[in-house]
């Protein structure tokens, strides 16, 4: 047996069935899988990243990175939509490889996905982790920066020294949240999911509806700022450059296709679900950029973790004595309890994922026989849920952002790669 064997599309279905407890459910329609994409995808890009692309490299051009970011990604998601419908599988890029390019390189990318399902949820855990400190200390309740986190990372403290931490405690709760959800079921996680994405989606559509009042076209002067002279610092350069940081917001469109196995009717749905989520985020991310670039002007958001509260504060100050003073005091709170709800659902998409992918790496003997069990009653792959949830919860209260948000990055474009490849 050679390790660049492929399998058939027959052979890889047939053995889906796993030991004893049967298979995965398929529950799953087009809402549901659409509602699955816009989970994964609307999350720390547009609430974090957009401002600081928009101060370090692009300037308002940040809409036109979005644009190209979001085309990046339509040509990537073809290819996953193809796949999908294809081969309506639970293993995504690590089965398509294996249908492909032999075991091999199915093997390397099933690892590989770690990277980014895994580790993706960790590094929305820290952001979330984050945005619940954010959010307590406007509600008056200071959490103890010691465990905000991790080891090492040097933690600024209102009125006082600052404070070495030792452990991200709030980003292991909401992962173990997170797993027990996803142990119950798939159309409960399902469930719980499109309601946040209700949330976060209202929330996006008030910032574009409640912002765009309160635009100063001259903020859009000059379109495309000129370049300082070091590439990626505004001009093309820099517009380019900002697409390569905001690309992580459109991340999250594939992992739609690991619920392929869970689909009703996967040849009809999975492209549904795929590119109707993707077009949906991108018309939203172009539109939610061009509002904040254009109430502040973008050098405002240089380092600023939530840009979109730095615009809607700056929309209030105009408002002053306005009708719209007093609405715009609640949109502010909206946008972080909208950030929060938004991190939930990314991190409840992708540890449904990575599960879904070990499973298939099981059936195929590239795993333990474990880590492919389905639950009798629940439906779900408990095992490696709970083995990815205790990953998840490590990496996110030891590790900075920074290093996890890297390590996403190399991950999901070596998927990407590969199957366009
Ligand atoms: N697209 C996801 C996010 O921005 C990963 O959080």
């Amino acid at each position: 047996m050679s390790i660049f064997a492929t399998k058939s599309i027959e052979q890889i279905e047939a053995e889906q069935i796993g030991p004893g407890e049967g298979t995965l459910k398929r529950v799953l329609g087009p809402a549901q899988l659409v509602s699955l994409g816009v989970g994964a995808i609307i999350g720390t890009g547009i609430f974090v990243l957009t401002g600081q692309a928009a101060a370090a490299n692009a300037g308002p051009a940040i809409v036109l990175s979005m644009v190209i970011a979001g085309l990046t990604s339509v040509l990537a998601a073809l290819c996953y939509s193809e796949f999908a419908a294809s081969v309506p599988v639970a293993g995504s890029a690590y089965t398509y490889a294996y249908a492909t390019l032999g075991e091999f390189v199915a093997w390397v990318i099933g690892w590989d996905l770690i990277l980014e399902y895994a580790l993706g949820a960790a590094t929305v855990a820290v952001g979330w982790s984050g945005n619940l400190v954010t959010l307590l200390h406007q509600l008056g309740v200071t959490f103890p920066a010691a465990i905000s986190a991790a080891p090492g990372t040097i933690v600024k403290v209102a009125g006082g020294d600052p404070i070495t931490a030792v452990f991200n405690v709030p980003a292991v709760l909401i992962t173990i949240a997170v797993t027990l959800l996803l142990i119950i079921g798939v159309s409960e996680s399902a469930t719980v999911n499109a309601v946040i994405v209700v949330i976060k989606l209202a929330v996006v559509l008030i910032v574009i509806g409640a912002g765009a009042l309160f635009i100063d076209p001259a903020n859009w002067h000059p379109f495309i700022p000129p370049n300082t002279g070091t590439f990626g610092e505004y001009g093309w350069s820099g517009v380019l450059r900002g697409a390569g940081v905001i690309f992580f917001a459109y991340i999250g469109f594939d992992a739609v296709s690991t619920s392929a196995q869970e689909a009703r009717n996967p040849q009809r749905d999975m492209p549904r679900g795929i590119l109707g989520s993707l077009a949906i985020c991108t018309v939203l991310f172009v539109l939610v950029s061009g509002v904040m670039v254009g109430i502040v002007p973008y050098r405002q958001m240089l380092n600023e973790p939530a840009p979109l509260v730095i615009a809607i504060d700056a929309a209030a100050q105009r408002a002053v004595g306005s009708v719209w003073e007093g609405p715009l005091d609640v949109v502010k709170v909206l946008v972080t309890v909208g950030a929060l709800a938004a991190l939930s659902s990314v991190m409840v998409v992708m540890m449904l994922a990575q599960p879904r992918i070990f499973l298939a790496m099981s059936r195929d003997g590239l795993l333990p026989e474990w880590a492919g069990r389905v639950h009798p009653r629940f439906k779900t792959p408990h095992r490696s849920t709970i083995v990815t949830g205790i990953a998840v919860a490590l990496a996110s209260g030891l590790t900075p952002i920074g290093t996890l948000g890297t390590l996403v990055s190399i991950g999901t474009l070596m998927a990407f790669v590969i199957v366009s490849a």
